[in-house]
C-alpha cells in the first residue's frame, strides 16, 4: 500500500508542481508517465481486490486441530508450536481430556491451534466426551494435523481414524523423531493412507520449521489463491477504499487521454490518493507537504 501510495504521490508533486510553480526550473511534468504509473496502480488494485475473500477467512483464524492417539504427543507439539508450556504433558494416556485453544502465528498469519484429546477405546465418561469433541473438532478444522508415535508401529484403529478425514486439510506428523522413525515418510503415507507426512520431535523442537511451512502453504497461500504475501488479507472496509481509489485512477486515465489540464489531473490523483490514505492512515495533504519539501526544497 505504501509503495502504491508513494509512486501515486510522485506523480501528483509532479502535477501539482507543474501548476503552483510553472515559471520555475523544475522537471517537467510528463502526463504519458502519469498515465503509466496510473494503469500499473489499477493492476496492483485489482489483485488487491481479488484476496478480499481470502482475506476474510485469513483474519477469522485458520483453525488447525491436533488430532490423535493417546499419549503420541499431541500436547508436546502444541506447546512446541505456541512456544510455551500450555498443555499439560505427561506419560500417562488420557492426559488431555478438553480441548484446549490458542492462537499462533505462521508467516504473519494467525492459526488458531487445538489441541484435543487422544482418541482411544475408552469405557471413561469424560475421555469419550473428550474424544467426541476432538472428532467434531477435526471435521470444523481447516487442517488437521494427525499425530502419530514414530518410534511405534502404526495400529489399524490409526489408519481407521485417519480415513474419516478429508485427505486434502490432512497432514500426518510423525512424532518422537528422536527415538528413530520407524518406517520412512513415504512408507508412513502408504501406510496411514495419507497425501502428506513429516516428521517432527515436539520433545527436541525439531522439525517444526517445516510443519509451519507446511501450514503456511496449505492454508494462507491457499486461501489466497496463490498470491504472495503483500497481496493478502484486504477487509470490506478497505475493498471498498480500494473501488474507490480505483475510480479516480481510471477517471485520471480518461482526463489524460482527453488532454486535460494539471488542474484536472490533480482532482483525480488527490481523490485516488485520499481514498488510499483512508487505509494507511495517512493524511495525503501532510504527505504531499512533505514530498514537495523533500524533492524540491520548496516553501521552506
Ligand atoms: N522422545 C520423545 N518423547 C515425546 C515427544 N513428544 C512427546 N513425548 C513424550 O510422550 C509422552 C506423552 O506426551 P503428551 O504430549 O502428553 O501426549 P498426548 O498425545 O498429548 O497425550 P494425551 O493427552 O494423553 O492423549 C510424554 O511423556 C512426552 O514427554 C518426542 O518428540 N520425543
Ligand atoms: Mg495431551
Amino acid at each position: 500500500m505504501r509503495a502504491l501510495e508513494e509512486t501515486l504521490l510522485g506523480e501528483l508533486v509532479l502535477i501539482e508542481a507543474s501548476i503552483d510553480f510553472s515559471e520555475e526550473d523544475l522537471p517537467a511534468h510528463a502526463p504519458g508517465a502519469t498515465l503509466e504509473t496510473a494503469t500499473k496502480a489499477r493492476a496492483a488494485i485489482a489483485a488487491l481486490l481479488e484476496s478480499e475473500i481470502a482475506g476474510e477467512r485469513l483474519r477469522r483464524g485458520i483453525r488447525v486441530t491436533i488430532l490423535g492417539g493417546p499419549n503420541v504427543g499431541k500436547s508436546s507439539l502444541y506447546n512446541a508450536l505456541l512456544g510455551e508450556e500450555r498443555a499439560i504433558v505427561s506419560p500417562v494416556a488420557g492426559t488431555t481430556r478438553d480441548i484446549l485453544r490458542e492462537r499462533i502465528h505462521v508467516g504473519g498469519f494467525t492459526c488458531r491451534l487445538e489441541d484435543t484429546a487422544g482418541i482411544a477405546e475408552t469405557r471413561c465418561e469424560i475421555e469419550a466426551k473428550g474424544i467426541e469433541i476432538a472428532r467434531a473438532a477435526a471435521l470444523e478444522a481447516d487442517l488437521v494435523l494427525f499425530v502419530v508415535d514414530g518410534s511405534e508401529e502404526i495400529a489399524n484403529e490409526t489408519k481407521n481414524e485417519i480415513s474419516r478425514i478429508d485427505p486434502e486439510k490432512l497432514l500426518c506428523v510423525l512424532n518422537k523423531s528422536d527415538l528413530g522413525l520407524r518406517y520412512s515418510r513415504e512408507e508412513a503415507r502408504e501406510r496411514l493412507g495419507a497425501r502428506d507426512a513429516l516428521a517432527v520431535s515436539a520433545l527436541k523442537r525439531e522439525g517444526l520449521e517445516n510443519l509451519r511451512a507446511w501450514i503456511f502453504d496449505k492454508t494462507v497461500k491457499r486461501a489466497a489463491g496463490d498470491l504472495d504475501r503483500e497481496r493478502i488479507a484486504v477487509n470490506a472496509r478497505q475493498a471498498a477504499a480500494l473501488r474507490e481509489a480505483d475510480e479516480a485512477l481510471e477517471r485520471l486515465e480518461t482526463a489524460i487521454g482527453e488532454g486535460a489540464p494539471a488542474e484536472i489531473l490533480s482532482v483525480d490523483a488527490r481523490c485516488a490518493l485520499d481514498a488510499l490514505g483512508a487505509i494507511t492512515g495517512r493524511s495525503m495533504s501532510e504527505a504531499l507537504l512533505e514530498t514537495i519539501f523533500t524533492k524540491f526544497c520548496i516553501g521552506k
